[in-house]
């Protein structure tokens, strides 16, 4: 577990919409993580299927990438310590239904089709998905206050 481990984190099109990027953002600012890239864009469908290539056999596969494409989503990488696990704490459980209060999804959302946002489930996958979204690379800079955060 390092510092520098990293995380993509993407509002969906419901979150957008509904104006919650703010809230996501500052949670994640809030808690300490490192910004390091932020984005705005309408995914196209092959993007996104290899994005979610992992589902494709899934029954949802086809209304999630229908969905996803279907409006600008924002997409952002995040780095710090345990990051990729504590990002998804910070979401909630996939299902609304599941999601404590206090999480993102918990908070705000209902149905498990419009859940808010999307945090890369392991190491492997957030560097996979940073290089799928972030071709080009992400800022890589020293953050004068992590003294005041990591001991
Ligand atoms: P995750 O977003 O928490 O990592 P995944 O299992 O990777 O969850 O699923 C990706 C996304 O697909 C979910 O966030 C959700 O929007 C959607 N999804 C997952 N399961 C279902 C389902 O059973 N019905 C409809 N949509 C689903
Ligand atoms: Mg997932």
């Amino acid at each position: 577990m390092s510092a520098s481990e990293r995380t993509y984190i993407m509002v969906k099109p419901d979150g957008v919409e509904r104006g919650l990027v703010g809230n996501i953002l500052t949670r994640f600012e809030q808690k300490g993580y490192k910004l390091c890239a932020l984005q705005m864009m309408q995914p196209s469908k092959s993007l996104l299927e290899e994005h979610y290539k992992d589902l494709n056999t899934r029954p949802f596969f086809p209304r999630l990438i229908k969905y996803m494409s279907s409006a600008p989503v924002v997409g952002m990488v995040w780095s710090g310590k345990n990051a990729v696990k504590t990002g998804r704490k910070i979401l909630g459980a996939t299902n609304p239904l599941d999601s404590e209060p206090g999480t993102i999804r918990g908070d705000y959302c209902i149905d498990v089709s419009q859940n808010l946002c999307h945090g890369s489930d392991s190491v492997e996958s957030a560097e996979r998905e940073i290089s799928l979204w972030f071709p080009a690379g992400v800022c890589d800079y020293q953050r004068r206050y992590d003294s005041f955060i990591y001991e």
